[in-house]
This record gives structure tokens, C-alpha cells and sequence, in this order.
């Protein structure tokens, strides 16, 4: 399957890795490169030094392509914008904020520049600052997400924009990378799939929370400070919805998920932890290898493309 994507990336299929934050570290991104897909390095909040260890330690994994997830919140963006640079990684997509300051160094040493969106009005911007295809990421997603659907934003940005539309947001088999197809996309990027795959080194019980999950059972808390992000309910969600209802202030609501998503990830604590995870979660019932991950959703979108 050709499209604009896989030219530029350099890969055989049309598949994008999330950059999960914690999640996506060397082993993820490593293991879907090998399979044919673009695998991404989450930075998160991660300093610039763990950063390009991970960048190396992909590159000891594997000779594929591969990219790095540049989260525009961090303390660490400008670091970690620095370290991909002089790693000259293949391609960046950035989340949470516009990557328009870093785009002119990332396009100088011919980084393709791939930028997360949530609304049209910054993908047409994206465009304009020279971008090379962006993200158009619903709020079906887990983690930090934006108001659109999937199924509206993916092919307003694709009559928006002439650059590729990678769709993403509730996407996690053939069914539903067949649709953004549909909808115009030439890519998908996928995260909540990846988390249970056997290559993926987060605990446990992460991966037993979304293998166990049911369709509603994801929340959004934080949309009254204008960070909305979605994840699995517990404990934690439970306490933060209650208090987010009380009115209580934007510090009281961080302290409640100050750390909380390396508690969940490292620690397994998955009641006071942030198990960040997209709707679709309630679809994933199997743990699998990246590559049989990959290779039975492009058979099963093959089928139906061709229908
Ligand atoms: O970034 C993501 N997903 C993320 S980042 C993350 S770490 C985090 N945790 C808590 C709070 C904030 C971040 C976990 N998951 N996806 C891409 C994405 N970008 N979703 C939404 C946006 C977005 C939102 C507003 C992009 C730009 C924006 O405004 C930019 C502007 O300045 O106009």
C-alpha cells in the first residue's frame, strides 16, 4: 500500500506508532520500524539525554526509519528539539502546542516535520510553516486530545490541506484504518494497540487494565483548566471528576496526577496512576507481537479497500 506517507517515510506500511510518553521508548519504537511501520520515541517529559540514548538504542536495534515525539509542554521541548536536531532523526511529529519555533532548524538538516493537530486552524497553519504532512488526531485518542472526532476532523483537514493527513483517534484494526482511508487519510497513526504488544515494556497491569477494558470505560478529566486528557477509570479519575465538579483550583487538580502516569507505567498503579488510553481500548482484547500487530491490520484493510 503506496501513498504520500510511506514515500516520505521511507516505509512499507502506512502505519504510525503514537508518541506515547513513558509508553513508546526504544523497544516500542524499535519493534514497529521492524515491522514495516514507522515506530516513534515518546520524549514526553524526558530530558534531552535520555532522549538520545533511546535514539540510540533504536539505531542498535534496527537500520529502519524511525522518529521522535517532541511533547511541546515539556520543561525539556527546547533540549529535546536540540538532540533530535543534531541526531538528525529521520522525522519528528510534536503534540500538546505549535512546533512553529523548532521547524526551521528540524527542516534545515532535512528532518521531516510531522506535527500532531487537533483543529484545521493549525494543520493549515503547519502547512504554511512548511510542514510535511500532519497528524490529525481526534478526541477518540488517549492522552491530552482536542474536541473533534475522528470522523469530522480527518477529512475537514484533508480538504484543508494539500500536504498527506494521517488519521488518528480510535483506530486499532484494518475497520478502522480502512475508514480513514476513506475519509482521505493516507496514514494512521496508532497508539493504544502498540501499549499491549509483547515488545512493549510497560507493567503489567497497564496492559491488563486496557486488555480488560470495556467501550465506556475511559474518562476525560482536566477540561476545566483546558487540558482535557483521556485515560482508563480508577481511582484516581473517580476523585479527580468529583473535585474537578466541586470547582476545585488547577493546583489541587495537578497535584492529583503530578507523577501519576510513570506510577502506572513503572510502578503498575494503575488506582492512583494516569492509565492513559484511547476509546478503542474496549476493542483490544489480545496481546501479539508489533509485527502480527501490523500485519493483520493491513491485511484486514487490504480486504476491504479492495472491496
Ligand atoms: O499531545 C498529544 N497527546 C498527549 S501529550 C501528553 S503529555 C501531557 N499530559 C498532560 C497534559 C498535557 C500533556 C499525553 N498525550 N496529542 C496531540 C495533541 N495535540 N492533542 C491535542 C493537541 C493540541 C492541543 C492544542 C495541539 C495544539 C494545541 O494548540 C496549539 C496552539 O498553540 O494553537
Amino acid at each position: 500500500m503506496k501513498t504520500r506517507v510511506t514515500e516520505l517515510l521511507g516505509i512499507e506500511k502506512p502505519i504510525i506508532q503514537g508518541g506515547m510518553a513513558w509508553v513508546a521508548e526504544s523497544h516500542l519504537a524499535a519493534a514497529v520500524s521492524k515491522a514495516g511501520g514507522f515506530g516513534i520515541i515518546g520524549a514526553g517529559n524526558a530530558p534531552g539525554d535520555l532522549v538520545r540514548k533511546y535514539i540510540h538504542e533504536v539505531r542498535e536495534m534496527t537500520d529502519r526509519p524511525f522518529g521522535v515525539n517532541v511533547m511541546l509542554m515539556s520543561p525539556f521541548a527546547d533540549e529535546v528539539a536540540q538532540v533530535v536536531t543534531e541526531e538528525k532523526i529521520a522525522a519528528v511529529t510534536t503534540g500538546a502546542g505549535n512546533p512553529e519555533k523548532y521547524m526551521e532548524q528540524w527542516k534545515a538538516v532535512n528532518i521531516k516535520v510531522i506535527p500532531v493537530v487537533a483543529s484545521v486552524a493549525l494543520a493549515k497553519r503547519m502547512q504554511r510553516c512548511g510542514a510535511d504532512a500532519v497528524v490529525a488526531e481526534g478526541t477518540e485518542s488517549g492522552g491530552h486530545i482536542g474536541q473533534a472526532t475522528t470522523m469530522t476532523l480527518v477529512p475537514q483537514v484533508v480538504d484543508a490541506v494539500d500536504i498527506p493527513v494521517i488519521g488518528a483517534g480510535g483506530i486499532a484494526d484494518g475497520r478502522g484504518m480502512a475508514a480513514a482511508f476513506m475519509l482521505g487519510a493516507e496514514a494512521v497513526q496508532i497508539g493504544t494497540r502498540f501499549v499491549v504488544s509483547d515488545e512493549c515494556t510497560v507493567h503489567e497491569k497497564y496492559k491488563e487494565r486496557i486488555l480488560k477494558a470495556k467501550d465506556i470505560d475511559s474518562e476525560v478529566t482536566g477540561r476545566s483548566h483546558g487540558h482535557p486528557v483521556r485515560g482508563l477509570r480508577n481511582k484516581m479519575t473517580r476523585e479527580y471528576l468529583k473535585k474537578e465538579a466541586e470547582g476545585a483550583t488547577f493546583e489541587e487538580l495537578e497535584n492529583m496526577t503530578l507523577g501519576g502516569l510513570r506510577r502506572a507505567v513503572v510502578e503498575g498503579d494503575t488506582d492512583t496512576g494516569s492509565v492513559l488510553a484511547g476509546q478503542i481500548a474496549g476493542m483490544i482484547h489480545k496481546r501479539q507481537s508489533c509485527q502480527e500487530i501490523i500485519d493483520e491490520i493491513m491485511a484486514e484493510a487490504e480486504k476491504l479497500m479492495k472491496l
